[in-house]
């Protein structure tokens, strides 16, 4: 049901204990991918995808979101919703947000009998409301000729006098593909070409919520493929109206980060957002009468040894409450837990291992007393697998539990320097500037709130380990 105020809403929910209080979600029910981020005027816009009516994908809205300071959120009013009748009368999917000469216009993909259309919307008041263009659709079909799985989701940026933008797609037997457009005023569009078309073995059959931008001197493109669920990033050249990847990973093999977009803020920096999903069942979703959570914002930069750096926005330390620091701790599998003093659901956890003799290390995060339910952070030495491990998560069996993560390769005498961010179901873990994993954990305990430090096979150090207790954007 749909509340009357955001606010009330908000405090509806405010003692869920699996709510998180320092990521972005939206006051009530269902959101999924970020959409229209801008930086306006020393304002950042987020927009989303919402059904504000359940806790559950349904007709879609934009939801809306604005901060100063990236940190601490204000809800605006619905940005849109589908108008019967028009050519999004069965929802308002994924798009982004320009500034077209001044008038901030939203590109989005609406959705009517099965039909996926470019339409646009503009605000002439601050991006408090939003007019849809009577015209809509822009582009009124597909190119011709393709039999294409999916039309939709938008990233457009200006090149001089023209504005350019790219639309995820996909042909079954083919692969999935951008589709490239340029155009002088963002309502007639010409077609390109498919600016990149990926192996349907390897890279999916459709591309979902694609985003293209340039990087240091290169371009890096973001595609969330089906029927992969998760993001990849490749890291190329686009030139001549073709984008060439030379390298590609796995974003967040974390197994819950998904449809991410990118800005360009008034720093230059390049921040990304992606849609954290939740790891419970339809009912326990629709019971909680919420569903879906932002990432934190994530500075994207590129690095010499090819990788997509990515970190945490420094803003985020504004949040940072009460802090301990231990240093110089040496891990065996003996060790008494050197953070027993640490208890906590919302937390931020810094800590610089130096690999010793041991196997695996890492942390471990909302621990009961007994060892019932936890979360393990591990490192394995010879698999070079950073994982995050939710087997034993939660007693409650609608939560997901598995073991999932990626491969980090460290220089023998390398540190690993692991940054998580923990808040309530969510885990965010950064490693070494270069890697993510974002998971979500429902333990059913109130007293799963402990942290600790672990080593097998061997000895760790621990040179330095920051804990802080981080407080509510709310
Ligand atoms: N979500 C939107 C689509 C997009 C998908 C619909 C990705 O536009 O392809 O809610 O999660």
């Amino acid at each position: 049901m749909q509340d009357q105020l955001p606010s009330a809403a908000r405090q509806r929910l405010a003692h869920d204990p699996h709510r998180p209080q320092y990521h972005f979600l939206p006051p009530a029910n269902w959101m999924n991918d970020p959409n229209g981020l801008i930086h306006w005027q020393g304002e950042y816009h987020l927009f989303y995808q919402h059904n504000p009516e359940r806790a559950t994908w349904g007709p879609m809205h934009w939801g809306h979101a604005v901060s100063r300071d990236l940190v601490h959120w204000e809800d605006l009013p619905i940005a849109l919703a589908p108008t019967p009748g028009g050519a999004d009368a069965d929802g308002c999917w994924s798009g982004c947000a320009v500034d077209h000469d001044g008038v901030p216009t939203l590109v989005y993909t609406g959705v009517h009998e099965g039909r996926q259309r470019p339409c646009l919307a503009v605000s002439d008041d601050g991006l408090r409301t939003w007019r849809k263009y009577p015209g809509n659709p822009v582009i009124a079909e597909p190119p011709a000729g393709l039999e294409v799985l999916g039309f939709r989701d938008h990233c457009v940026w200006r090149e001089g006098a023209n504005w350019y933008q790219v639309i995820g797609s996909g042909v079954r037997g083919m692969g999935g593909m951008i589709l490239l457009y340029r155009s002088p005023d963002l309502v007639h569009w010409e077609y390109l070409g498919p600016a990149c078309v990926g192996s349907e073995d390897e890279m999916g059959e459709m591309w979902e919520c694609p985003d293209l931008f340039p990087l240091g001197d290169r371009h890096v493109l973001l595609i969330s493929p089906i029927p992969l669920g998760k993001t990849l990033y490749c890291i190329g050249v686009y030139a001549n109206h073709r984008f060439t990847p030379h390298m590609r990973g796995d974003l967040d093999p974390g197994g819950h980060l998904y449809a991410p977009q990118t800005m360009r803020d008034a720093q230059g920096r390049r921040l990304l957002w992606g849609w954290l999903w939740e790891g419970r069942t339809r009912e326990a979703q629709l019971a909680a009468g919420w569903a879906g959570v932002m990432s934190l914002p994530r500075v994207l930069t590129p690095r010499a040894d090819g990788r997509l750096g990515m970190a945490p926005a420094p803003e985020l330390r504004a949040l940072r409450e009460s802090h301990r620091r231990w240093e110089d701790i040496v891990l065996t599998p003996s060790t008494a837990n050197p953070l027993r003093a640490v208890d906590g659901d919302a937390l931020e956890i810094e800590v610089e291992f130096e690999p010793g003799d041991a196997a695996q290390f890492g942390l471990q995060v909302r621990c009961a007393p007994e060892g019932q339910e936890e979360t393990r952070i591990f490192y394995d030495v010879a698999t070079h697998f950073l994982g995050v491990d939710r087997t034993r998560s939660s007693l409650d069996d609608a939560a997901t539990r598995d073991l999932r993560g990626g491969v980090l390769a460290l220089d023998p005498a390398a540190p690993l320097v692991l940054d998580v961010f923990l808040d309530h179901s969510v885990i965010e873990v950064y490693a070494n500037g270069c890697f993510c994993l974002s998971s979500r954990i429902y333990p059913t305990r109130s007293d799963s709130r402990g942290v600790a430090l672990f080593a097998r096979g061997g000895r760790v150090a621990a040179r330095r380990v920051d804990v802080w207790q981080m407080g509510a954007i709310w």
